[in-house]
């Protein structure tokens, strides 16, 4: 297992030499932000993120995410040009000497909470999601989120989900097996492993289709191109905030195909209605057992990458929600200590 940290950029308040001193830490999760969606990223601009990663002591070998276009979501006719630049933005990672990309097919909206900084009773704030809220947002109306609004025009994001009228999870499937196809034998060719991160929360969203909610969904996906490099990011967070959903028993399965290439853990706290929020890493703070998923992970022989994913915002720091550095560091070492606590004496 390599343990990884999420990093935005030199604009994050979170450095890379703060990073650097998480025990147990290394390597960099990180992306271009400043090239449109649909566009290739530079060679150079990757290199550059490269060498200041590696400067810092780290290792830049996982990207997330190379964002995909809802154009190729949507299957529309410009869908091969945009296919045709993530093919070369996979080249282009290869290059830099990227092994993972982590990506998702989640139409519009990425992650969705309806706050992103609930109280918890010990004063730290962290990201939630109030089923009975969103079940009141009537999508023809707008939709009004957090985390969200600065993304659409109100009048863009109506057209979008108006596209999307014709999209169903049947044509969703369909439109991600092209992509797919045309996707996964570059990445072989150059070495890379795709990992695809699971829909956050694990359900259709706003009448929009979502597809990889389960264990179901993931068999299908890995089905649909035999190869190491058609993978899964195994995010135990998004997964989780579906009570029928057995993260371990996710790792095992997967794992032991070797598909897992990223994992990313956080615990959830779910409620019986799908209302969650985001715990701290201890299994005890929420409703997932994160021993048992750590064990999954060693029993398979993992030898991919992990983060400790989202933290909560504590010791009163600021700063984009979900990604401080102090209490995913916390995970990180917790993470650490479950690893080598099962490695040591919990072998199966
Ligand atoms: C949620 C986070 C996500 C993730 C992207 C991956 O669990 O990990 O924001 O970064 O969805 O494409
Ligand atoms: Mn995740």
């Amino acid at each position: 297992m390599k343990m990884t940290f999420r990093w935005y950029g030199e604009s994050d308040p979170v450095t890379l030499e703060n990073i650097r001193q998480i025990p147990g830490m290394v390597g960099i999760v990180s992306a271009i932000y400043d090239v449109p969606v649909g566009e290739v990223w530079p060679v150079e601009k990757l290199q550059a993120l490269r060498d200041r990663i590696e400067r810092a002591g780290l290792k830049f070998e996982v990207v997330e995410s190379v964002p995909t276009h809802e154009d190729i979501k949507l299957g529309k006719p410009s869908r091969d040009r945009l296919i045709a630049n993530f093919q070369q933005n996979i080249r282009n990672c290869a290059a830099v000497g990227v092994k993972v990309i982590c990506y998702n097919f989640m139409p519009v909206f990425d992650w969705t909470r309806t706050e992103m900084a609930k109280e918890l009773p010990d004063g730290s704030t962290t990201l939630s999601f109030d089923a009975a809220e969103v079940a009141k947002i009537d999508p023809e109306k707008g939709i009004s989120l957090p985390g969200w609004d600065a993304s659409y025009k109100p009048e863009e994001l109506k057209a979008l989900l108006e596209e999307y009228k014709s999209v169903d999870e049947q044509k969703l499937w369909a439109n991600l097996e092209y992509f797919l196809k045309a996707i996964i034998p570059v990445a072989e060719e150059v070495g890379v492993k795709m990992a695809m991160h699971p829909d956050d929360p694990p359900r259709p969203i706003f009448g929009l289709p979502r597809i990889m909610k389960n264990r179901d969904d993931y068999a299908r996906l890995i089905g649909i191109v035999d190869s190491p490099s058609n993978g899964i990011t195994l995010c135990s967070g998004s997964l989780g905030a579906d009570l029928c959903n057995s993260v371990e028993s996710m790792v095992r399965e997967f794992g032991a195909k070797g598909r897992i290439h990223f994992g990313h853990l956080r615990n959830v706290k779910v409620e019986a209605d799908g209302s969650f929020y985001e715990s701290t890493h201890r299994s005890c703070d929420g409703s997932l057992d994160m021993a048992a998923i750590v064990k999954a992970y060693y029993d398979t022989g993992f030898d991919g990458y992990w983060r400790p994913d989202h933290g909560r915002m504590i010791w009163g720091e600021t700063g984009k929600p979900g990604y401080g550095l102090y209490d995913r560091a916390l995970g990180a070492v917790y993470l650490n200590g479950l690893w080598e606590a099962v490695s040591k004496y919990g072998r199966a």
